[in-house]
């Protein structure tokens, strides 16, 4: 059972990642290795993760992070065990974090800046039902051996050179792109091993699910309630997790949209940009899919802050054109 990529299906990620090398897809070791460094840290969290119904490490830590939300102990523990990870790897330059509100430096030597948000879908943590991780990784653009500039961070997601996710689900998955396709690997606990389960992932042209919360109807402009009254009358189906990585691969597998559109409350989309949009848009992309924001492409957009978000709509390319037709402003 080999598949497109010559490599059995079982194949493990480290496997995986050292033939990707070898056939040059990744540039250097470098990225290699850092591709390593974030599988370990997922494992690591998985950990964590799936002993928080045990420990008293669950429930809410008391502290709200730099967006004013309430922070839960295993999102910084997520994060203190990310950053030390890749510290620790030493590839990287700088991370930014959705927990965190500055850049944090790391060897100014290094090449690479990664963003994640280490552990999303918050409201989810306690309740045992699936969350996950978010990373992008990029190239910085400041020589290497001097301080990080904003400039390497404030870069669109064109500029990502790998990005992917990790789903603590029923089983934990690893899912990414260095830009030649997508691939999905399947963390077998006994071995502590990643496999190869998904070889070049490919997202349905059409599908029949959506998932948006629909609880903020009263805030929806009327494009998007429009859209979303389409839906029920073509009888697609509705499924939320509220967890955006389980969300997404579920819609990536079984073909599907996940809208997170400007409301009253949050006029620009609960969603961060350079956190959660970029990463699922490359791998969206790379999947066949479409990622944009109402009016651009997702990955086109500059950012400006750290911390910026976007609306979101993603998922099957058929179905979110059909969304821009109701609530896309674009020309
Ligand atoms: P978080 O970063 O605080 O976890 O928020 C992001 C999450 C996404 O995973 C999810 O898609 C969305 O928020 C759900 O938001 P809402 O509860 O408004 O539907
Ligand atoms: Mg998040």
């Amino acid at each position: 059972n080999k598949n497109s990529l010559g490599l059995p299906i079982g194949t493990t990620l480290d496997r995986f990642i050292k033939k990707k090398q070898d056939e040059f897809e990744y540039a250097t070791g470098e990225l290699s290795q850092l591709l390593r460094d974030i599988a370990l840290a997922g494992k690591i969290i998985n950990r964590e993760v799936n002993k928080s119904g045990l420990l008293d490490i669950a429930g809410a830590y008391g502290a709200k992070n730099v967006q004013g939300e309430d922070q839960q102990k295993l999102d910084v523990i997520a994060n203190i065990r990310f950053t030390r990870a890749l510290r620790n790897g030493g590839q990287v330059c700088a991370v930014i974090s959705e927990e965190d509100e500055e850049i944090i430096h790391l060897d100014q030597n290094c090449r690479y800046i990664v963003a994640i948000d280490p552990l999303d879908g918050s409201s989810n943590i306690d309740v045992n039902v699936s969350i996950g991780t978010i990373f992008s990784i990029y190239r910085r653009v400041t020589p290497t051996g001097g301080p990080v500039k904003k400039e390497d961070v404030l870069q669109p997601g064109t500029k990502q050179v790998a990005a992917g996710y990790i789903l603590y689900g029923s089983s934990t998955m690893l899912v990414y792109t260095t830009g030649h396709g997508v691939h999905g690997f399947t963390l077998e606990p006994s071995l502590g091993e990643f496999v190869l389960s998904h070889t070049n992932m490919v997202c349905p042209e059409d599908g029949n699910i959506y998932s948006i919360n629909e609880g903020s109807w009263c805030q929806f402009d009327q494009g998007v309630r429009d859209y979303i009254t389409w839906c029920k009358e073509e009888g697609l189906t509705a499924r939320y997790i509220g967890s955006l990585v389980a969300d997404y691969h579920r819609n990536m597998l079984k073909g599907g949209i996940y809208l997170y559109p400007s409301t009253e409350k949050v006029p620009e989309g609960k969603l961060r940009l350079l956190y959660e949009c970029n990463a699922l848009a490359f791998i969206a992309e790379q999947a066949g899919g479409i990622a944009t924001d109402g009016k651009q492409r997702i990955l086109e957009i500059q950012p400006e802050t750290f911390h910026q978000r976007a609306p979101l709509y993603i998922g099957s390319k058929k179905m979110v054109e059909k969304a821009l037709e109701f609530c896309g402003q674009a020309e």
